[in-house]
């Protein structure tokens, strides 16, 4: 409490405004001189301080505690300011020690979150090197394709009833998105003898869209032309390609089909990798999954590319690379992969 003494109150107003003045004129301060000429100023022997110090001695005796410690007090704070602002100075500008505590260094950093591959481009890179492994050679094509390498050299002449399976997005007559990677195929054979091996990867277009189709998707087609190969050929192959991809063992089945390239032809299942053949939602209670389907080359097919069928036989095959992925890794809709979720793709 103060009394009614005049110099009390004034006092301690001159006391508070010596702590902002001294704050703000150090805050300013950038160099040594200028540092040397506030010590003088403030602290120095003539210095503010030293004058208030001296106005204590005539204060009343009740006030002189009180007052006498706001001074001590406020004196700390400048010679503290000081030492510091003294300190960041000699750092050569930088934060004065307390300034840079306040920073938690020992924290980890922040790690940039990393991309990777889409799944479809995953299974996509995974199907075309356990082809390669087996000598098949990789061979890429327009997806703007002629009807006649879509169609025609595949032995699915215009209005046959194939073409009705195959849901064309056509762009004119004779030019159409390709339904199949397998035009590739009939341009490879169009300019290449055999012996051959390759395989065609690729996105085809279909007009067809619910939860397991999308109207474009991906495809690997393949295909081998040599002398005397026969259906064995194609399980071998076959076989080695669904043990690589789901697991050693899996028990397979080839189930009588159609494909007007192929004849022979068949639709291969797996035993279901969900279930493990019991029955299962995934595979409706059969315990198989269709993953591919296959063939021996119509000879209808060599005839169309110039090959003589009496010479050479062959077996193709082909496989969508969405389906794949979804029995893989249990994805009932086809559409998830297409949503650009994060929350989906990063789990691959
Ligand atoms: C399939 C099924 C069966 C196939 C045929 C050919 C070609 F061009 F060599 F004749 N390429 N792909 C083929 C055969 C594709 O997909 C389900």
């Amino acid at each position: 409490m103060s009394t009614d003494h005049p110099k009390t109150p004034i006092m301690e107003q001159e006391l508070r405004t010596l702590e902002h003045e001294a704050s703000q004129d150090l805050e300013r301060i950038d160099t040594a001189n200028g540092l040397e000429e506030f010590r003088i100023r403030f602290l120095g022997r003539k210095g503010r301080f030293s004058a208030i110090m001296e106005q204590l001695k005539s204060v009343p005796k009740e006030d002189k505690p009180r007052l006498g410690q706001l001074a001590n007090t406020v004196k700390k704070q400048v010679e503290q300011a000081f030492s510091d602002k003294k300190d960041q100075l000699a750092s050569g500008g930088g934060p004065t020690a307390a300034q840079a505590t306040a920073v938690d260094l020992t924290l980890p950093g922040r790690r940039p979150e990393r991309g990777k591959l889409h799944p479809i481009t995953q299974i996509m890179t995974e199907v075309c090197a356990i082809f390669e492994s087996m000598g098949f050679s990789v061979a890429e094509g327009p997806d703007v394709e002629q009807d006649r390498y879509n169609f025609e050299a595949l032995n699915i002449p215009a209005h046959h009833p194939a073409r009705d399976m195959h849901d064309t997005f056509y762009i004119s007559d004779s030019i159409l998105l390709r339904t199949h990677t397998s035009p590739m195929q009939a341009r490879i054979m169009e300019q290449q003898d055999p012996p051959l091996r390759v395989i065609a990867p690729g996105k085809v277009y279909r007009c067809d869209s619910d939860i397991t189709h999308t109207p474009m998707f991906h495809q690997v087609e393949g295909f081998l032309v040599d002398t005397n190969v026969s259906f064995a050929d194609l399980k071998g192959v076959l076989s080695v390609f669904t043990q690589k991809i789901f697991g050693a063992d899996l028990p397979l089945r080839f189930r009588p089909s159609f494909f007007p390239f192929t004849e022979p032809s068949a639709e291969v299942d797996i035993a279901c990798v969900i279930c493990n053949g019991k029955g299962c939602r995934v595979c409706k209670k059969t315990g198989w999954l269709e993953i591919l389907g296959a063939g021996m080359i119509d000879p209808e097919v060599f005839k169309q590319v110039g090959y003589d069928p009496e010479k050479y036989s062959g077996f193709a095959f082909g496989l969508g690379i969405e389906r794949i992925a979804m029995l893989k890794y249990g994805i009932d809709d086809i559409r998830l992969y297409y949503e650009n979720d994060l929350r989906f793709l990063s789990q691959f």
